[in-house]
């Protein structure tokens, strides 16, 4: 199996060099780390773990707008392209632990996306506070209200996906730029008749570095359920790839 875990990182030279080692710590794992130009220099020691580890480190160094969704589109492009079995997304911040992707990995075995869900097991967060708590366990009630995804966390960053799965999704036409892009992709998998399990995971608030959660990005994921809830109506799904 060839497995690709690829970690979008913006300013995360904290937490970079050690996650990206736990990560090739378990065998034959490869990592994708894609850069957005992070101005505290995550990308160059990205580079010089590529060049530490050759050929289980590849670097995506991004220009332009910045955007976690467009970061992961290219990323899972190029994942797929270099012959990718399976892809793996995770956060940079430790929050996603790596131990739990064998775990991922080994759910694949019966579906074509796994979700690590922290809402699977009641609540499974450590070190947010209430009100955060609050808006996510709501975000997501309300996400599967709107949209009629069958998904405990629906928001979740952490996922492995069978290639054929993303090989069925239009990614180009994939609009959001920030969390959203969970969403939206979970949705366009999931009406392509993919199948989405879940497996617990302990989530862990960040240590190091600072929270990218803007306003513009919490308003596009308020918004996009119900686009694509009239998406749905609108607009068969395209044929991309065989299906899952
Ligand atoms: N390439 C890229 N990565 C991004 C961008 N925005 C966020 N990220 C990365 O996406 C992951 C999730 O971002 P976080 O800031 O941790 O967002 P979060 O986990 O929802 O928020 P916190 O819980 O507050 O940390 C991290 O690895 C970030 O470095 C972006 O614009 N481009
Ligand atoms: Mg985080």
């Amino acid at each position: 199996m060839h497995v690709v875990v690829i970690i979008p990182t913006y300013n995360e030279r904290e937490t970079i060099r050690p996650l990206v080692e736990q990560v090739l710590a378990i065998e034959g794992y490869r990592v994708m780390v894609a850069d957005d130009g992070s101005p505290d220099g995550t990308g160059a020691i990205a580079d010089e773990l590529s060049a530490l580890y050759p050929g289980r480190v590849d670097v995506l160094h991004r220009s332009g707008k910045r955007g976690l969704g467009r970061s992961y589109v290219d990323g899972f492009a190029r994942a797929v392209a270099a012959g990718a079995d399976l892809v793996c997304q995770m956060d940079a911040d430790f929050s996603h632990d790596p131990k739990y992707l064998p775990d991922l990995v080994a759910a694949s075995a019966n579906a074509d996306i796994v979700v690590g869900s922290r809402y699977l097991k009641g609540i499974s967060v450590v070190n947010w506070p209430l009100r955060r708590l609050v808006l996510s366990t709501l975000a997501n009630r309300y996400i599967r209200a709107v949209t009629g995804l069958g998904v405990h966390d629906c928001t979740s960053g952490f996922k492995c996906w069978r290639r054929e799965a993303i090989e069925r999704v239009p990614l180009q036409r994939i609009v959001s730029d920030g969390y959203a892009f969970q969403v939206e992709t979970l949705f366009e998998a999931a009406r392509r008749g993919c199948r989405i399990v879940e497996v617990p995971i302990v989530f862990v608030e960040r240590r190091e570095g600072t929270s990218k959660l803007s306003r513009g990005v919490i308003f596009e994921s308020l918004l996009m359920p119900w686009r694509l809830r009239a998406r749905a109506l609108v607009r068969r799904p395209a044929q991309a790839g065989s299906p899952c």
